[in-house]
């Protein structure tokens, strides 16, 4: 369904910036749901707000209207995602603007859930609500990748984040690599983690460098921690398999190391066992689990194969202002068989901040 996009007006813009700021209060919690704000005003006057806290509770529209209460009749309802028409784990939203007897709606997006799809915005029409769609579009869409995302691709979207230095090492030719950038860098990453719903290594890192792969002292739900690992050798006492910190599945083939998956099993990681495990079938599991986003974590070979399964699609690189060199592999992707610049992935829609003394690059990959 096409839906018009109106005009709005600064107040309308300064509205919607508040609903999103609203919805991300929930970031890290919502999955398989989106990030909701949302803000009733009358005359004026903020008369009620609310965000959407996790799936299964009530939506942001919801928790705005309890807070209007009788004021919400003739009053501006703001919400950064179009509101449902559908029953779900929760009742429609557009009907409870119906009822409740608002004026105007100002939507940030159209719903890209094929459920809503437009028919939230006609509903409210209808019923003879004015309805302006597009405030503010790109901040929302862009608060709401991920869920977009997992709507058209049926897929998690996937972020690759790593640390290198200035000439592109993510360690010294020992391997050594703690730290390459600053603790205010790697609070930032703690923080980033705390926006995905599940966190993937493979098997090299948890041998190598026994992460913990938490949010540390970030307020925010620790991502689920993934491991891939074919073989399952793996030590059995690793820093992940603390699950009373935070959950963690390893993701293997039939016939691997039964020992381990025995300690593993114990130590209550679960071990789930994939006819081909490839970043695909990885992503297919997570996307079974209900994830919007995922954090490749990996080092050079395991991302390698995940860009090339367009399991990738968007980079996190922090960028430390230091020169190692060495001609060594350890570098943030391994080889993916291009031999021609032509043949490069191309990054867009860049944006680049300073952290301390480093430097974030964040970045899109073409999405196949
Ligand atoms: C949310 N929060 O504030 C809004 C949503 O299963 P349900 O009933 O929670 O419905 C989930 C769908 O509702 C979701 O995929 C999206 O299409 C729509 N809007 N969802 O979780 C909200 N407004
Ligand atoms: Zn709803």
């Amino acid at each position: 369904m096409t839906v018009q996009e109106s005009p709005a007006s600064a107040f309308d813009r300064a509205t919607m910036q508040r609903c999103l700021e609203l919805a991300r209060t929930a970031i890290g919690r919502t999955a398989p749901n989106p990030l909701v704000g949302s803000v009733i005003v009358n005359q004026g006057n903020v008369i009620g707000e609310g965000f959407h806290p996790q799936a299964g509770e009530p939506h942001a529209e919801v928790f705005a209207l309890r807070q209007a209460g009788d004021r919400a009749r003739g009053a501006t309802l703001y919400v950064n995602l179009e509101p449902c028409s559908h029953t779900g784990r929760t009742p429609p939203c557009a009907e409870a603007i119906i009822q409740a007897g608002l004026a105007r709606v100002v939507v940030g997006m159209v719903d890209p859930n094929p459920l809503v799809a437009g028919q939230g915005i006609a509903r409210l029409r209808q019923a003879g609500i004015e309805v302006h769609v597009g405030i503010e579009a790109t901040d929302c869409q862009t608060l709401n990748e991920a869920f977009i995302h997992r709507m058209q691709h049926h897929q998690p979207f996937g972020i690759f984040k790593y640390a290198m230095t200035l000439d592109g090492k993510i360690a010294a030719s020992t391997g050594h690599s703690h730290w390459i950038t600053s603790p205010t860098a790697r609070q930032k990453v703690h923080q980033l983690r705390a926006s995905c719903d599940a966190v993937i290594v493979g098997g090299n890192t948890v041998r190598q460098d026994n992460p913990h792969l938490t949010t540390h002292d970030q307020a925010g739900s620790n991502p689920l921690r993934v491991v891939m690992s074919r073989s399952l050798d793996l030590p059995t006492d690793a820093n992940l398999w603390h699950t009373a910190v935070a959950p963690t599945i390893v993701l293997t083939e039939s016939g691997a190391n039964s020992e381990v998956k025995a300690a593993l099993l114990k130590q209550a990681v679960e071990v789930i066992e994939l006819p081909d495990l490839t970043p695909q079938s990885v992503m297919a599991q997570l996307y079974d689990r209900g994830c919007l986003s995922v954090l490749w974590e990996c080092g050079g070979t395991l991302a390698a194969t995940a860009m090339q399964q367009a399991c990738i699609h968007k980079v996190w690189a922090f960028i430390a202002p230091k020169i190692i060199g060495g001609s060594g592999g350890f570098t943030p992707v391994g080889d993916m068989g291009l031999s021609q610049m032509t043949e490069a992935l191309p990054i867009t829609r860049l944006n680049i901040q300073s952290i301390g003394p480093d430097f974030l690059l964040e970045g899109y990959l073409p999405v196949e």
